[in-house]
C-alpha cells in the first residue's frame, strides 16, 4: 500500500523553501532568489517514490503585509494550510529563531487536521555545534513529529526528508501520474523565469515592484513576447537601463534558461510597462493575476 498527500512548506521569506522544493523534485519548478518575497503563488511539485507520492506545495514566505498583495499572499498561505495533510515549518540554520518564527509556529498549530514537522534549512552554512544548538532550541519551543536538518544546496539529507514526509501521509493511491513533476502551466513558468532574472539584477525596493505577464507565446516559431511591469514611471528607466543595457541583460539571461525549459532556441522580446501602485490596487492586482 502506498501513501499519498500534500505537504506545504511554510516559513519566513528567504529561508530556502523554493530551493528545497526544486532540490527534492530534481528539477527547477519554482524560481528562487537572494531577495525576500520571491514566491508569489502556491507552486506544486510532485515527488513519486516506491513508498508513495508527495505533492509539495511551495508557498510565499510569511511576513507582516504592507500592501494588498502581501495580504493576498498571506491569505493564500492560510487557505493552503487548511487543506494539506502535512505542514513543514522551514527555518534556516544560520539565523536565530525569533518572534517571527514563534508567531508562525503558533499559527500553524491552529491547523489541527495536518501533522507538523520542522525542516532546518541551509545546514551547509553553519558549524555542527551551531546546528545542534538550533535543533535543540527548536525542539524546545514546539512539538514536531520530526525535525530534519537539510542542505538543498549540497543535497544533504534530501532522500531522508522525502521518505520521512511520505511516512506522515495517509495511505492512498497515487494522485498524479508517476511521471508528473508539476502542474504549473508552461506560460506561468516562462513569466517566472523572466521575473527571476530581473529580481537578481535589480536593487532596493524594485524587486517587490516587479511583475511579469505573457503577451504572446508562439511555440512553433519559438517566439515569446512578455511585459515586465513596474509600479512607477521612475522605475521604468531603471529596468531598461542605460541605452537599454539592463533590459538586454535580463532578456539574455532569461532567454538562455527558456531555451532549456522549452528545448528550442527562442526569441524573447521584453517590454517594460507601468501599472501604477499595482501592489495596493485591487484592479491592477486582478489584471496581473493575483
Ligand atoms: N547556503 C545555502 N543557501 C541556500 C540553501 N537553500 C537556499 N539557499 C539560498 O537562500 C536564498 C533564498 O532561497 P529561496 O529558495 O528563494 O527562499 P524562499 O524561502 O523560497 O523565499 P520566498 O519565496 O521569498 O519566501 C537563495 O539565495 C538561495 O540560494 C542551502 O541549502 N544552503
Ligand atoms: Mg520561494
Amino acid at each position: 500500500m502506498t501513501r499519498s498527500g500534500f505537504v506545504s512548506f511554510v516559513g519566513r521569506p528567504n529561508v530556502g523553501k523554493s530551493t528545497l522544493t526544486n532540490a527534492l523534485i530534481g528539477q527547477k519548478i519554482a524560481i528562487t532568489s537572494s531577495r525576500p518575497q520571491t514566491t508569489r503563488k502556491a507552486i506544486r511539485g510532485v515527488l513519486t517514490r516506491a513508498t508513495g507520492q508527495l505533492v509539495i506545495v511551495d508557498l510565499p514566505g510569511v511576513h507582516r503585509p504592507r500592501t494588498l498583495l502581501g495580504e493576498r499572499l498571506n491569505d493564500l498561505v492560510q487557505s493552503t494550510l487548511s487543506e494539506v495533510d502535512l505542514i513543514a515549518f522551514c527555518t534556516p540554520a544560520n539565523e536565530k529563531l525569533g518572534p517571527g518564527d514563534q508567531r508562525l509556529i503558533e499559527e500553524i498549530g491552529k491547523f489541527t487536521k495536518a501533522r507538523k514537522i520542522a525542516i532546518v534549512t541551509k545546514t551547509d552554512s553553519v558549524s555542527k555545534d551551531r546546528l545542534l544548538a538550533h535543533l535543540l532550541e527548536l525542539g524546545q519551543i514546539a512539538q514536531f513529529e520530526e525535525i530534519v536538518p537539510v542542505s538543498a544546496l549540497k543535497g544533504d539529507q534530501l532522500d531522508l526528508l522525502a521518505e520521512l514526509m511520505i511516512q506522515q501521509l495517509p495511505e492512498g493511491p497515487l494522485l498524479y501520474p508517476e511521471e508528473t513533476i508539476t502542474d504549473e502551466a508552461l506560460e506561468d513558468r516562462i513569466c517566472e523565469v523572466v521575473r527571476e532574472k530581473a529580481l537578481e539584477r535589480l536593487n532596493d525596493e524594485l524587486p517587490h515592484s516587479l511583475a511579469v505577464t505573457l503577451d504572446e507565446f508562439d511555440p512553433e516559431q519559438g517566439k515569446i513576447f512578455a511585459s515586465v511591469w513596474v509600479e512607477r514611471d521612475s522605475q521604468k528607466g531603471i529596468v531598461i537601463g542605460k541605452a537599454g543595457s539592463m533590459l538586454k541583460q535580463i532578456g539574455s539571461e532569461a532567454r538562455e534558461e527558456l531555451n532549456q525549459l522549452l528545448g528550442q532556441r527562442i526569441h524573447l522580446s521584453l517590454q517594460v510597462r507601468v501599472a501604477k501602485e499595482w501592489q495596493r490596487d485591487p484592479k491592477q492586482l486582478g489584471k496581473l493575476g493575483f
